[in-house]
């Protein structure tokens, strides 16, 4: 196979886990012809207790290094939680936030870094140094985009949260009336995302939550611009099967921005490049159906049960745009 540059718009621990079903599917790094850059949502990110955490640059950074707990599929593996039980019995903020041990380490390097000037890109280079994921990890932004949720709250009221109360404290039970990018205005792409995206032989939408992980992406200014513009044909991979978001909570976001949880729905959001839209190529479950005016549709086995499955699925993808 010639070598290929794949560009990947990802969030989230499904992001991740598709990341390492493509790195197989690709050979990477040992065939290091290939090249992968994951564009990775910042709009998790959140400053507690002086910290800045990173949601998906490190679940993608753990999930491809090795160091993940793969049943929370988010920190790290072998956590203890000592520090968390500390602040909480200083009363401190945010209790609710899961804040291991190891997973402070990361933080204290990224705060320090971040507070002597380096940007996030730049931080993030250095976090991989040590976890070298095999794939170029891009935040979508070094400026500040995080994504902040409008909830009813009691007697007709409605309250503005960081998407990680809403996600996690309130486990996205409060009905969610509207997604705000916050600083997403002022933000710029990451150096080397548009060129990223440029250079790409073909650009992959994981399967990410299509609102607050591809969708925060594409709120960077250029983003989408550029995946509407660029010479490589972009091919997502559904996150709804059956109706159905495999974890997390895309359903509940899809109805906050009034799109049907289905694979085709979600396809029709994002639209088919010819139309104004991002996409050549769309990949549902086999068991669902989708037919979006100008792009291909292709239904294939979506569930990322093993590397060996999530490989086969990239593959799918690969084809598709004719890679
Ligand atoms: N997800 C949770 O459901 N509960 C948590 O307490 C939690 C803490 C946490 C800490 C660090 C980190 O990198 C991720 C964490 N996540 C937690 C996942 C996080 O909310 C992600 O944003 C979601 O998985 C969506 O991408």
């Amino acid at each position: 196979m010639t070598p290929v540059k794949v560009a990947v718009l990802v969030g989230g621990v499904g992001g991740a886990r598709f990341l390492v079903g493509l790195k197989a599917a690709l050979g990477v790094p040992d065939s290091a012809a290939h090249e992968i850059t994951a564009l990775v949502n910042v709009g998790d990110d959140i400053w507690l207790h002086g910290l800045r955490i990173c949601p998906d640059l490190d679940t993608c950074m753990y999930t491809l290094g090795g160091g993940i707990d793969p049943e929370r599929g988010w920190g790290r593996a072998g956590e203890s939680w000592v520090v968390g039980e500390e602040l909480a019995a200083y009363g401190a903020e945010a209790s609710w936030f899961g804040l291991g041990d190891r997973d402070v380490a990361t933080h204290l390097v990224r705060s320090r870094m971040l507070r002597e000037g380096y940007p996030l890109s730049a931080v993030t280079e250095a976090l991989c140094a040590r976890w070298r994921p095999g794939v170029r990890l891009l935040p979508a932004s070094d400026d500040p985009v995080e994504t902040h949720v409008t909830v009813d709250v009691e007697d007709q009221a409605q309250r503005t949260m960081h998407f990680q109360e809403w996600w996690i404290r309130h486990q996205s039970r409060l009905p969610a009336r509207r997604f705000i990018f916050l600083g997403a205005g002022r933000a710029r792409p990451a150096p080397g995302v548009l060129d990223a995206i440029a250079t790409a032989d073909v650009v992959l939408l994981a399967p990410s939550n299509p609102v607050v992980s591809i969708g925060t992406i594409l709120a960077v200014p250029g983003v989408a611009d550029a995946l509407r513009g660029g010479p490589a044909s972009v091919v997502g991979l559904s996150p709804i099967i059956g109706g159905r978001p495999l974890r997390g909570m895309a359903d509940v976001c899809l109805a906050a921005i009034g799109v049907d949880t289905t694979a085709a729905a979600v396809g029709q959001h994002y639209g088919a490049r010819n139309a104004g839209g991002l996409l050549d190529g769309w990949l549902v479950h086999e068991s669902d159906r989708a037919s979006i005016e100008g792009v291909t549709v292709r239904a294939v086995p979506l569930l990322m049960t093993d590397v060996a499955a999530t490989a086969k699925m990239a593959r799918h993808a690969l084809e598709v745009a004719g890679v």
